[in-house]
């Protein structure tokens, strides 16, 4: 007998793919794109296709473990009931001496994007007040700043893209991390649609565009400010749309005056010709629509980049139209209210006072693991689920000692990351084909049932049967210690978490939506009726003056080149890179230079290649690239995580916004500067 489920991938990725799974005797024998799905048409990513591989991995462990000395290797099968009483107990006693849970912390992000892990968050509030590591390692300052120029994070559906007639890709590589989208980038050039790509590095998604702009890393800013002012120049302008739906217009167009178009283009490295030629094709051609990707809000002025590049959709009146406005992510599809992250502690617990009589967590940025010891009072407990700190934080080595300090530490995953090994217990997850979730995409929106398709492999859990266990555990030998409601299963937490979302899905039960392809019902273009969320309700164009910052110049030091980590189609962060087969797809892993950089250090192609600065080094054969610009090196991100750690050369800089919308500034990954030489 043969028995097919429909899936989706979990995954932290704009495609959020629909899947048809095939399992056969209690095993899945194939996996395959979904054609009910309108956004991918059914194809998958080289990833997704490794999923079966993933499922299956030897790597992967299926029962808990305990390890005898953090970072030994020496680990010890344990069973549930043992590692449960043990994780119990340890929070017991910290309640117990500190009278509150602030040396409990819980770091978690986006392993999986499924409803149900949501009940880590959950587990965590029915206990106390903790200390969260609050903000977002990716999205935090593009969130910020597009929240403080429109009210909102808020896109178009994919398709959208047709409508256009440039399409300005800035800072993002989606031939290779968002493949399904490029579907939609063809089919619009193929209907007349220009695409510009403006990055460092000659991407494969540069070399398929119209008009490729090289611009030196972190001066996106600049170079939207030096096309601004060519707009305002050659009246190039939506004057209507100006007048109208914005504000700060007059001191933008102040601080503009003050710009030199020379000073941008020795700042961009982008001639004053192309920023002329740029300049035109936006202010010429309507609608045009831009494409935000991670890669200018990795740099310590992101947010002010992203804010300028806005602005220049404001300018053109490209905003509440067809074919116009910005591709990023909403939260309108996935921010509604949680029951699971409205629980409450118990009665009596203490934590932060907010200034209003209640008390709230302690918070810590992401990726601040040096600050997790030197806290008042430090913390002593350290939850890490769906996220891999050690590769994919900043300063991997202070993410090591940070969690070698910590009396307990727990690590819920798959295998054994790297975090993972400087973990006290190990609590494997079941992967998402093994127990039925919802997934909704924060880019097309598309909502679907992820069902379970086979039995929990070994002794594996969902992170939900985890999280609820332990409450059970602790309320045994505690009673009272969690608000957790226990007897609730994960069908009635769905129905519960998708309640808000019905209406706007059409449907009276989650379950509705197996077999069928649905969205949530959210504008077709959005800003149509031009009512911003800000405080003006206008359009904030970003006031600040730009030609002190022009002339700030970064300090190198010793070291000369860029570090710029970049994403392989292969790899999903630091995922995937364990199969024979991705290595295979994607070659070994490099440290990408230009020749001429090559030759001047004595560089050939293969050359064993130290890469070093302040914080340490990594050693890695190096691949000679035209792509790459000479003061650039670059490496793939977890295309490393056999042999060495990248981002133990990383170093921790924060970017200028995220603290808004998640209590924590963003990291500027792509602020990293390096030496090299040959060993
Ligand atoms: N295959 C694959 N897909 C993925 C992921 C993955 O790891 N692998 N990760 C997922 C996640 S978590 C995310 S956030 C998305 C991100 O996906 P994208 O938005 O595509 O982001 P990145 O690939 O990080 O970077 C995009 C580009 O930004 C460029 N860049 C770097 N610095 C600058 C700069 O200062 N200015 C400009 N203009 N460009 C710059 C880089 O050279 C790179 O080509 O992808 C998701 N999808
Ligand atoms: N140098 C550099 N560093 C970066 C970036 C960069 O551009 N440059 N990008 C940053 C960005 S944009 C992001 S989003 C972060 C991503 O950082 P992470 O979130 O750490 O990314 P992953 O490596 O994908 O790790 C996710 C982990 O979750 C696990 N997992 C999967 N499903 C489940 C589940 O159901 N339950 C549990 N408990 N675990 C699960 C996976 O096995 C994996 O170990 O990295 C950031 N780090
Ligand atoms: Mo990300």
């Amino acid at each position: 007998m043969e028995f097919i489920y429909n899936n989706i991938c979990s995954s932290d990725c704009r495609s959020s793919c629909r899947i048809k799974t095939k399992v056969q005797k209690g095993r899945i024998i194939s996996i395959q794109g979904d054609p009910i799905d309108e956004f991918t048409l059914g194809s998958l990513c080289a990833k997704g296709y490794a999923h079966l591989q993933r499922i299956y991995a030897p790597d992967r462990i299926t029962y808990p473990m305990k390890q005898m000395g953090k970072g030994t290797g020496n680990w010890v099968r344990i069973s549930w009931e043992q590692a449960l009483r043990e994780i119990a107990q340890k929070l017991i006693e910290i309640r117990a001496k500190h009278k509150t849970l602030l040396p409990v912390c819980l770091n978690k992000y986006l392993g999986t994007m499924g409803l149900l892990s949501r009940s880590i968050d959950g587990f965590f509030n029915s206990i106390g007040y903790i200390t969260l590591m609050t903000g977002s390692p990716c999205v935090a300052t593009g969130v910020d700043a597009l929240t403080l120029s429109f009210g909102a994070c808020k896109k178009p559906p994919p398709e959208d893209m047709l409508n256009a007639g440039l399409i300005v890709i800035w800072g993002c590589n989606p031939a290779w991390t968002t493949p399904h989208q490029m579907r939609l980038v063809f089919d619009a050039r193929e209907k007349g649609a220009t695409v510009v790509v403006i990055d460092p590095v000659l991407t494969a998604t540069a070399a398929r565009s119209d008009l490729y702009v090289q611009i030196k890393p972190g001066t996106d800013w600049a170079l939207a400010r030096g096309i601004a002012k060519i707009l305002v120049e050659e009246n190039l302008m939506d004057q209507q749309f100006v007048a109208e739906n914005t504000n700060g217009w007059e001191s933008c167009k102040n601080s503009l005056e003050q710009l030199n178009l020379d000073e941008v283009a020795s700042a961009t490295e982008v001639p004053v010709a192309e920023i002329k030629k740029l300049a035109h094709l936006i202010g010429n051609t309507k609608p045009m629509t831009i494409w935000l990707g991670a890669g200018v809000q990795h740099t310590s002025m992101g947010g002010q980049g992203f804010r300028a590049i806005a602005d220049l959709a404001a300018i053109t009146g490209n905003i509440g139209i067809p074919g116009g406005n910005i591709h990023y992510g909403t939260f309108d599809s996935w921010g509604f209210a949680g029951e699971f992250t409205s629980l409450e502690p118990p009665d009596g617990s203490k934590g932060i006072p907010d200034g209003e009589g209640h008390y709230q967590h302690r918070q810590v940025g992401t990726g601040r693991f040096a600050e997790l010891k030197t806290m008042d009072p430090p913390i002593d407990f350290l939850w890490v689920a769906s996220h891999n700190p050690v590769a994919q934080a900043p300063d991997s080595n202070a993410v090591k000692q940070a969690l070698a300090s910590i009396e307990t530490v727990v690590v819920a995953d798959l295998s054994l990351t790297s975090t993972a090994r400087y973990a006290d217990y190990f609590l494997p997850v079941a992967s998402h084909y093994e127990y039925e979730d919802i997934v909704v995409s924060y880019w097309d929106y598309g909502a679907a049932v992820n069902q379970k398709a086979i039995e929990p492999l070994g002794e594996s859990k969902s992170d939900f049967e985890i999280m609820r266990e332990l409450a059970v555990v602790l309320n045994k030998l505690a009673p009272g210690f969690s608000t957790f409601p226990t007897d609730r299963d994960a069908t009635q937490w769905l129905d519960l978490e998708m309640k808000p979302l019905y209406p706007k899905l059409g449907i009276t039960h989650y379950r509705e939506l197996i077999n069928q392809y649905r969205r949530v019902d959210l504008p077709r273009v959005p800003w149509q009726d031009r009512e911003f969320l800000t405080p003006s309700g206008k359009y904030e164009f970003l006031t600040a003056p730009c030609t002190p910052l022009i002339h700030a110049s970064e300090e190198v030091g010793d070291y000369p080149f860029r570090l710029l980590p970049i994403r392989s189609f292969a790899t999903l962060n630091s995922q995937y890179r364990n199969f024979v087969s991705m290595e295979e797809l994607s070659g070994r892993s490099k440290v990408l230079v230009n020749p001429k950089t090559a030759l001047s250090k004595g560089i050939e192609e293969g050359t064993r290649v130290k890469v070093y600065n302040q914080l340490g080094e990594i050693v890695l054969p190096a691949g000679l690239s035209n792509c790459i610009p000479p003061d650039i090196v670059s490496v793939y991100i977890g295309c490393d995580a056999k042999e060495v750690e990248l981002n133990s050369i990383i170093a921790l800089i924060d970017t200028d916004l995220g603290q808004l919308c998640s209590g924590a500034k963003g990291l500027a990954f792509n602020n990293t500067f390096v030496n090299l030489v040959r060993v």
